[in-house]
């Protein structure tokens, strides 16, 4: 259900001399074993992307400069998480219908996928994906 789908903080290290932030992701951080890496940029801010489930890929996706929103659903509830900062990232499990939109000027969207890119792992309509979901 969207209720699995959780923000995760990743570990910051603030710089004591003031030369910023560095924040890192190692294998713990994630539940999955990372196979590809990655990233949506330049998106207009009309522009919409995903509109589509997954049936086994988990991703993590990660506002590396720059916000968006992320509407998921379940097939019986949606749930809107508004992305923005860099060391906060997005968990989403299997079987949940993702839309992305919102993309703030600049904005960047780094994702880390539990495997590699696979068409037949996509639901991209959404009555399809209601009728698995029932
Ligand atoms: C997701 C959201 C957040 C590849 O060839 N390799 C890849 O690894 C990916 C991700 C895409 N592609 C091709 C497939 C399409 O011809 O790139 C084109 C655009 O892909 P798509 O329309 O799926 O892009 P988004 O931004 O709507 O969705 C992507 C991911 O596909 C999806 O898994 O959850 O970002």
């Amino acid at each position: 259900t969207v209720n699995a789908v959780s923000i995760i903080e990743i570990p910051k290290i603030t710089d004591e001399e003031g030369r910023g932030n560095l924040s890192v992701i190692e294998k713990d951080c994630v539940p999955f074993d990372i196979k590809r890496v990655y990233y949506l940029y330049d998106v207009p801010s009309d522009a919409y992307r995903g509109g589509h489930a997954h049936k086994a890929l988990f991703q993590f996706l990660i506002p590396l400069s720059g916000s968006f929103d992320v509407i998921l659903k379940d097939g019986n509830n949606t749930r809107k998480v508004s992305l923005n900062k860099p060391n906060k990232g997005l968990l989403i499990v299997p079987g949940i219908w993702r839309e992305l939109e919102n993309f703030s000027s600049g904005a960047v969207c780094l994702v880390l996928a539990s495997d590699v890119y696979d068409e037949e792992d996509y639901v991209r309509n959404y009555n399809e994906f209601q009728l698995l979901k029932s």
